[in-house]
């Protein structure tokens, strides 16, 4: 990472304390889990909100910051998640809300199509610096993870004047039509929602704990069924993009056997395919790098970017080759919020803090606490099938009969441990194809003994449940 994130003048000192001093980081469980003000609350909403939407934990936050969540009812949760992948610096990191507070004193909106302003440039030039390639790079802002995919696929279209896109099984792009369409999977997000967009195709993922012929071939064997497919069934000349998840996300955080991307990425090089990394879960260090491309020096032709770039505040990015992104005529790609002052000066803040914390590193150290603790649980209980994952983002995924060379997903046992974590105060989420895996997304920034404390809930939850 360059030593110098962005070319702006010296960081703004924090004006409010560190999230350490304002809220005391631990685990305190005063109610049941959710509390009685935070049921009352679940009724209200349950007359008001349509329940399409729905909530892993129903408990109504007031505060949150460095490693926790606080709720209404006064319980202070260990947070496993970081709103899905997002507050990587934490929850009101005190540079952002700062940042963002000035902004929204001055202006909070002009659109940047009507007139701009210089922090949409700045984010433009660092994510262009920093995403994976020193090749001369464009950028431009949206509002969310699914626009930045369903973006990067109509400059891929317009750029190769193709129209096909290729994804992969278990991968997770987002809810819009075209993205739901890239999304693998039926439940919940497609059910009852058809007709899909067209020219989709979907290949297999090299799944190493899944995949038939075993992990140890798994990486050459899958691109090789990928490439033959691809070549049979649409025909190379004919493909816009394809679209990767470095490591999939909702998924159930399936880390691509070794080679898999590269031999995909040269493929794609060799017919003028662009490869579109889908970097929204996996961007901004969460994975030890500060994109996961970089794990095996995979250098994309488009990148999208979304959640972890501006600590909760709703920006995401494409960012593609010069020669590609300057094809599309002015005025054929934008929107009015994309790249609103606030998220942007938001953006700015967290690539200085990840810079200035360490947070590359820090996502290093988290994956090297948790992932022997979690192999601990693998080598006690048959039922714990594979740990994996890079960094912070790391998962377990839960079998049937796991000891004995079953690997029937269990997603029942997935989760009551869950549960459980929830009730002892400790936010965790899961995912999966058969929703049979617990992942881990903790804040970059949680202090050491809350992880190593939220570790010890988990492995008593898997006492109670499993040893009974
Ligand atoms: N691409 C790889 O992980 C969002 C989805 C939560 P948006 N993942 C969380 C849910 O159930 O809706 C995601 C992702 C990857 C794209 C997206 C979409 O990002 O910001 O949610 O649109």
């Amino acid at each position: 990472m360059s030593s110098e994130i962005i070319n702006r003048p010296p960081a703004v000192p924090p004006a409010v304390p560190p999230a350490g001093d304002r809220l005391p980081q631990e685990r305190r469980v005063v109610t049941e889990i959710p509390g009685p003000r935070s049921r009352e609350l679940q009724e209200r909403r349950a007359a008001a909100v349509a329940p399409g939407v729905s909530s892993v934990l129903p408990v109504y936050v007031t505060d949150a910051g460095g490693g926790v969540v606080v709720d209404a009812d006064g319980n202070s949760l260990i947070d496993l998640g970081s709103g899905i992948a997002v507050t990587n610096v934490g929850n009101a990191n005190p540079r952002v809300a700062e940042r963002v507070g000035r902004q929204a004193g001055r202006f909070t909106h002009t659109c940047f199509m009507v007139a701009p302003y210089e922090s949409y440039v700045a984010v433009c030039e660092a994510l262009n610096r920093l995403t994976p390639g020193d090749h001369e790079k464009r950028s431009f802002l949206v509002n969310s993870g699914a626009e930045a995919v369903e973006n990067a696929v109509k400059v891929a279209r317009y750029a190769t004047g193709r129209q096909a896109v290729v994804v992969f099984d278990h991968g997770y792009h987002g809810r819009t039509l075209l993205t739901m369409t890239l999304t693998a999977k039926n439940m919940p997000y497609k059910q009852g929602f058809g007709p899909y967009a067209p020219e989709v195709y979907r290949m297999p993922m090299a799944y190493p704990y899944r995949w038939p012929g075993g992990a140890e071939d798994c990486g050459p064997q899958a691109a090789a069924q990928a490439i033959d497919e691809i070549t049979k069934q649409i025909g190379p000349g004919n493909v816009a993009a394809v679209v990767v998840e470095p490591i999939q996300g909702e998924g159930g955080f399936i880390v691509p056997a070794p080679g898999f991307l590269p031999a995909i990425a040269a493929f794609c090089r060799d017919n003028g395919i662009l490869f579109v990394a889908d970097e929204v879960q996996t961007g901004f260090a969460r994975t030890g790098d500060l994109f996961a491309c970089e794990h095996e020096g995979v250098v994309p032709d488009i990148v999208a970017t979304a959640k972890g770039i501006a600590g909760g505040l709703p920006l995401a990015a494409v960012t593609g080759r010069a020669e590609i992104m300057d094809r599309v005529h002015p005025g054929g790609l934008g929107g009015t919020y994309g790249g609103n002052p606030l998220a942007c000066e938001a953006a700015l803040a967290v690539l200085e803090e990840i810079e200035e914390g360490g947070l590359v590193d820090r996502a290093r150290a988290i994956g090297d606490i948790m992932l022997p603790r979690l192999r601990g649980l693998a080598g006690r209980y048959g039922a714990v099938g594979d740990v994996r994952g890079r960094g912070a983002m790391i998962a377990v995924e839960l079998v049937r009969d796991g000891g004995s060379g079953g690997k029937e997903p269990d997603a029942a046992l997935t989760a009551e441990i869950a549960r459980r974590c929830h009730a002892a105060g400790v936010l965790v989420l899961t995912a999966g194809t058969y929703g049979n895996v617990l992942r881990f997304l903790p804040p970059l920034v949680i202090p050491e003994h809350l992880l190593r404390e939220g570790l010890d809930v988990i492995e008593e939850a898997f006492a109670a449940v499993l040893e009974g």
